[in-house]
């Protein structure tokens, strides 16, 4: 490969904050980040790639070619992809488990008295949630409530018994519950479930591919269960995210602040940070700091960001990047998505990373390990090494891209219902109804996960954001797809007059005048929901579009777009966002295409069975225009099943 195509190639970034950072480093004789192992990765083997290898006994690994149609054992191509895209469903399951079985232990250590620096910070919340899972509510003390909300999460993550998992009975339509009945998709619980589908995948066990997928299903199914019980439990601990004001990408430091980024996932230490850090003004001070300053990355970035403002840092892809502006003090991480890369960066400055889960470590790392019971303290201990580190930092060299953008963020399902009942009290989500009713809006897309090195950082997702603006589609956002739109300036008022079409414009205006007294600020372009997990306040808006137009999910102009998936968890949203039906675009073609039997399940059969499909577009042009088809698809059906219905004085259609 040429000098000058390496050059080229470690720029797969549109964030200009980005390049400059990519570009000095290059200039300087590189750093190495993940550009730049992209580059030395390339060319990557196709049968990974499509899916087609198989390591699952010892015998392996077994590819499938020209030569060899079958594994040693026999298992066709069908079955080694398969096989390997459930387990990626499963992982991506067992890593939201995860994290919503920790959200589940702090509450339970709250209820028990060993969590002192935590409590309900919203009693409300807990009571709609113990509500809708059938709890009454009427006369009960908050404490026995949670108790009772708690043993529910419980059943729902262990039973090993039939019955419907309450999560997933309470939050879809019931259309959708006797869909799973008659695909025998329903899950038993979140652990029973991936311990079959790791077991069903075993050597020797299921060799038929349909009914390996449909155990993917239901593996996904679990997916949204524990994310919408992490959704619940962290806003039941730390609030309901309303809007709030910052802004966003690496202009955000102040080298005159001790700056701390929190990475990761896990709201329960993030959160003590931030507010810890506001008390700790003076201690900064003493050390000629102007004070502390938390900005985020990934999805712990998303958390503290929806509920405290807290300024997005920059999303996955770019992680390592603030490090080389030299005025990061201190990476604290968590769980999931954070590079091992950040480490050997930190070398070549003074920031320290800070690891704080047991089972989430990177050798040579600092560690302060994590408790619920001292949550305050080990909080002051990690801003403590972060004031430690700026004093390191004085006399150094800084240099930041002057790059940021102003953002709104804030809008959990209960924050945007509460600025449609501006317009409409009785029905708050009929005003969305009624806005694709009448052709001022096309439709809904939720923008989602993450980013990925296959395609350009940003890129797509930045373009299909303004495209659909453009062509008047409702946009909400989550995870590295809302950091995308945060970073770049499409999250704030200014965007609304810049990118939206006539309709989407009107829309916002009738919003912003009835809000006025409300929101300090006009509505933004996108609506940030929040963190990967909090997809699930993002099915929920699906669920209200449904049962206000009195139809099941696959009837819904909603569409969902990961434009650069990259982990294992956007393979099991995107799994269960057609197991809910809904279609949803991947910019970025999974390991499926080995096999066209799978491809053509996820492509097409989905469609038949659940009313959700995938579409694999990585050309941002064509997916604009895929995306817009499915909309216009479900919007015209939608009408001519209600004409019809009028006509004939019979109920809607069922179908779709
Ligand atoms: O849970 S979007 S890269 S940070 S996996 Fe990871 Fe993907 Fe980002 Fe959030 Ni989600
Ligand atoms: Fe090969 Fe079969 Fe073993 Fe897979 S399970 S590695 S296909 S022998």
């Amino acid at each position: 490969m040429s000098e000058e195509k390496k050059k080229v190639d470690n720029r797969r970034t549109i964030d200009p904050a980005a390049l400059a950072v990519i570009d000095k480093n290059t200039a300087n004789g590189q750093l190495e980040t993940a550009y730049e192992r992209y580059v030395k990765m390339q060319p990557q083997c196709n049968f990974g790639r499509t899916g087609v290898c198989c390591r699952i006994c010892l015998q392996g690994p077994c590819r499938i070619t020209k030569k060899s149609s079958k594994g040693v054992c026999g298992a066709h191509g069908y079955t080694i992809v398969a096989r390997n895209l459930i387990r990626t469903i499963s992982g991506g399951t067992g890593a939201h488990s995860d994290h919503s079985r920790h959200m589940l232990y702090a509450l339970m250590e709250v209820l028990e008295g060993k969590a002192p620096d935590y409590g309900v910070e919203d009693p409300e919340k807990l009571r709609r949630v113990a509500s809708r899972l059938d709890i009454e509510v009427e006369g009960k003390e908050d404490n026995e409530l949670l108790e009772a909300v708690l043993q529910q999460a419980i059943s729902d993550f262990t039973k090993i018994t039939p019955e419907p998992c309450k999560w997933l009975e309470t939050t879809v339509v019931p259309e959708r519950m006797e869909k799973f009945d008659a695909c025998n998709i329903q899950p038993r619980s979140i652990h029973t479930t991936i311990s079959e589908t790791m077991g069903q995948t075993h050597m020797g066990v299921d060799a038929d591919p349909v009914n390996l997928i449909f155990q993917g299903l239901k593996t996904s199914l679990c997916d949204y269960i524990c994310m919408h019980i992490g959704t619940d439990l962290s806003d039941i601990l730390f609030g309901t995210p309303k809007p709030v004001y910052t802004e966003a990408n690496f202009g955000v430091i102040d080298p005159e602040m001790v700056n701390i980024a929190v990475h990761g996932h896990n709201p329960l230490l993030s959160e003590m940070i931030v507010r810890q850090a506001r008390e700790m003004k003076a201690e900064a001070e003493a050390a000629g700091a102007k004070g502390v300053k938390c900005m985020g990355i990934c999805c712990t970035g998303n958390e503290v960001l929806m509920r405290q403002g807290v300024p997005v840092l920059t999303n996955f892809l770019s992680q390592e990047l603030p490090i080389m502006t030299g005025a990061v003090d201190l990476m604290v991480v968590d769980v999931q998505c954070i590079m091992p890369g950040i480490k050997a960066l930190s070398d070549c400055y003074h920031t320290r990373i800070v690891t704080t889960m047991s089972h989430s470590k990177i050798p040579g790392s600092y560690h302060i390990d994590f408790t619920e019971e001292h949550a305050v303290a080990k909080a002051k201990e990690v801003i403590n090494l972060a004031i430690e580190a700026f004093k390191e930092r004085q006399g150094k060299e800084v240099d930041i891209p002057d790059i940021k953008h102003k953002v709104t963020a804030g809008f959990s399902m209960e924050a945007i219902e509460d600025v449609l009942s501006a317009v409409n009290p009785d029905a708050p989500i009929k005003v969305v109804t009624d806005a694709v009713d009448s052709g001022q809006l096309r439709g809904v897309v939720l923008f989602a996960g993450c980013n990925n090195l296959r395609v350009p950082h940003d890129g797509s997702g930045a373009y299909l954001i303004k495209e659909m603006a453009k062509n008047n589609v409702l946009i909400v956002a989550t995870g590295c797809a809302a950091g995308t739109a945060a970073k770049l300036g499409l999250m704030n008022a200014e965007a609304v007059e810049e990118y939206a079409g006539e309709g989407l414009k009107a829309f916002f205006n009738t919003l912003n005048e009835a809000n006025k007294d409300k929101l300090k600020e006009k509505l933004p372009l996108v609506l940030h929901m929040g963190s990967c997990v909090d997809n699930s306040r993002a099915y929920d808006f699906t669920t209200a579009l449904a049962r206000q137009w009195g139809v099941d999910v696959p009837k819904v102009p909603f569409v969902a777009s990961a434009p650069e998936a990259m982990s294992e968890k956007a393979v099991s949203i995107g799994s269960w966002c057609v197991t809910l039906g809904i279609p949803t675009h991947v910019g970025v073609v999974p390991e499926v295409t080995g096999s066209a039997l799978v491809d053509g399940v996820a492509l097409q059969i989905a469609e038949d069975v659940y009313g959700g499909y995938f579409m694999w577009e990585e050309d941002p042009e064509k997916a604009a225009q895929k995306i817009l088809g499915a909309l216009d698809e479900r919007t015209w059906k939608l009408k001519v099943h209600k004409q019809t219905a009028e006509k004939y004085e019979t109920e809607l259609s069922k179908g779709w």
